[in-house]
């Protein structure tokens, strides 16, 4: 099952193409926010911020996920103007240093107009363009790919009380009204990712993981993001400094249902998971001795 369907359509950022078809990518996670739930703090400041991106570009990373306001269940929204403050400085810094696909981590269209114009080349909105009536024309305007990222309810009160009759069939509905509404507002490019712990149960979660392959039949690559979620410290008690292991079991079944890119703060354990995994699975050696 794995890279045989039709999500193997590379991406193009800007006048380069990125493949996910031949290799599972990993996305680097720099959160420059104060209150986010694992590293939150760590990297507010600009220059820590962008050494820490060159770090994981170092480690593998195939793009830099960048956001300022913080998504974890209870946070509260912040302003754009705070928002941008955060963001803008760092997407502006990395740009002039490193040609790495930059993402930018927002719910909202000025923050990802913005964003764009200081180098970001993606766009990661976790309510798949619903917060924001204005963020689809940006995104088509910028003619940036997006990820579409399904989420029950908002980040504020999503871990309330989390209900699907069918959490995989819900989802996969979800993917398809979309999907139209991308189409119809002239955004071509589109990643697909079933938001694991956002407005979900453990058992939706792991239902997810084990359904991914169904959302492969839209023809998009999937993007997945399980790195240091507490359905992880659910399963195996890990508080989240401790959360590598599971991190990286339930990455590599993701790259085995099909995943396409992975979300993670560990890049350099997970690229080496990934390259063990698509050896196996393709009979590829990325690294020779
Ligand atoms: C911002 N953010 C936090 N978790 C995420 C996930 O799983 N996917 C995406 N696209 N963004 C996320």
């Amino acid at each position: 099952m794995i890279g045989t369907l039709n999500d193997r359509r590379p991406l193009k950022i800007r006048d380069r193409i990125l493949d996910s078809g031949s290799r599972c990518l990993l996305m680097g996670i720099l959160n420059v926010t104060p209150d986010s739930f694992s590293d939150g703090g760590a990297y507010a400041h600009r220059d820590a911020a962008v050494e820490h991106a060159l770090g994981m570009c170092a480690a593998g990373a195939d793009i830099i996920d960048i956001g300022g306001e913080s998504t974890r269940p209870g946070a509260a929204e912040i302003s754009e103007s705070e928002e941008m403050d955060r963001v803008l400085p760092v997407i502006a810094a990395l740009r002039a240093c490193s040609e790495v696909p930059i993402s930018v981590d927002t719910r909202h269209a000025a923050v990802a107009e913005a964003a764009i114009h200081a180098g970001a080349d993606i766009v990661n909105d976790v309510s798949a363009l619903r917060h924001d009536p204005l963020m689809a024309g940006v995104a088509a305007r910028g003619a940036v790919p997006v990820v579409l990222m399904h989420m029950q309810g908002n980040p504020e009160t999503m871990q309330h009380a989390p209900d699907y009759d069918n959490v995989v069939e819900e989802v996969n509905i979800f993917f398809e009204e979309r999907i139209a509404f991308c189409r119809a507002a002239g955004i071509t490019q589109l990643l697909l990712d079933p938001g694991i712990g956002f407005g979900k149960t453990v058992e939706h979660n792991l239902a997810l993981l084990r359904g991914l392959g169904s959302f492969r039949h839209f023809g998009y690559p999937l993007l997945v993001g399980t790195s240091r979620k507490s359905f992880i410290g659910a399963v195996t008690g890990a508080a989240v400094d401790d959360r590598l292991p599971g991190s990286i079991a339930s990455g590599v079944l993701a790259y085995m249902n099909g995943a396409r890119i992975l979300r993670v703060h560990d890049v350099r354990p997970m690229r080496a998971a990934l390259d063990v995994a698509e050896a196996i699975a393709h009979g590829e050696v990325q690294h020779a001795f």
